[in-house]
């Protein structure tokens, strides 16, 4: 049998076409069921639904054999966990792609306070990232980990700035913040767990070969 991890959602639903280029359609509709393990047209193949952050834990510690993840959130786990010894990366899929940017209120002189090397609050659920990218610049920043709302940390004067993932720019601008920096690129991986790659070595192979020629950039 092969588990694969997978968050509902936008991993899920961009990983379908890759999926079915491996010849594996999942035959229920995570919107649609309670449940947690989804069965697919290969008996040998099934899906389990986990929060897009447990991802690389059940990969890592072998409640999956695969699974797909976000670079923000393979970057987070590995700095929380000291490593991620077990888990091999074979391919970037190209999909959920986003960026991790830096923003402000529109009335918060980034620059300015950069240059004058002020300290700033950033507000963020990506610790590792914000801590290494400001590190990075010689910047002094206290951290303030959040788990969700971000855009809301310079609006009530939590913070000074956030960290967190852009894609259309529709939610920044919902609440009045501007992009005042990009620090990477965001796409989603494939993560196998290395034990499994040795025990199952030609299923697993099959279906990152397919993957790879699916993946459109
Ligand atoms: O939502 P939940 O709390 O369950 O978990 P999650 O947010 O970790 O999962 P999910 O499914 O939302 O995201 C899974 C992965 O998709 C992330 O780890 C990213 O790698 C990737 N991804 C791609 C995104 C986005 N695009 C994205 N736009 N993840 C989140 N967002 C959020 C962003 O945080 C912000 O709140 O969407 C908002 C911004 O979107 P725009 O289009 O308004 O700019
Ligand atoms: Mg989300």
């Amino acid at each position: 049998m092969l588990t694969l991890a997978l968050s509902k959602g936008r991993i899920f639903e961009e990983t379908l076409p890759l999926l079915a280029a491996a010849g594996i359609e999942v035959t229920e509709d995570p919107e649609k069921t309670r449940k947690l393990i989804l069965a697919t047209n290969q008996p040998d193949v099934r899906v389990v639904l986990v929060r897009a952050t447990d991802v690389p834990t059940y990969v890592q510690h072998g409640g999956a054999d695969l699974g797909v993840a976000g670079k923000d959130v393979l970057i987070e786990h590995a700095a929380s966990v000291d490593g991620t010894s077990g888990l091999y990366q074979p391919l970037d899929l190209q999909i959920a792609k986003c960026r991790m940017s830096v923003a402000t209120r529109a009335d918060f002189d980034y620059e300015a306070a950069v240059k004058q090397g002020s300290r700033i609050r950033v507000a963020t659920k990506y610790t590792a990232v914000a801590r290494q990218h400001f590190a990075d610049k010689g910047v002094h920043v206290d951290l303030i980990k959040l788990y969700g709302s971000m855009e809301l940390a310079p609006l009530t004067g939590l913070a000074d700035a956030i960290v967190d993932l852009v894609s259309t720019g529709s939610t920044l601008k919902a609440n009045k913040l501007v992009e005042v920096e990009r620090i990477m690129d965001i796409s989603s991986r494939l993560v196998v767990n290395q034990a499994a790659l040795k025990l199952k070595r030609e299923r697993i192979r099959k279906l990152i070969d397919a993957f790879a020629g699916a993946i459109r950039p």
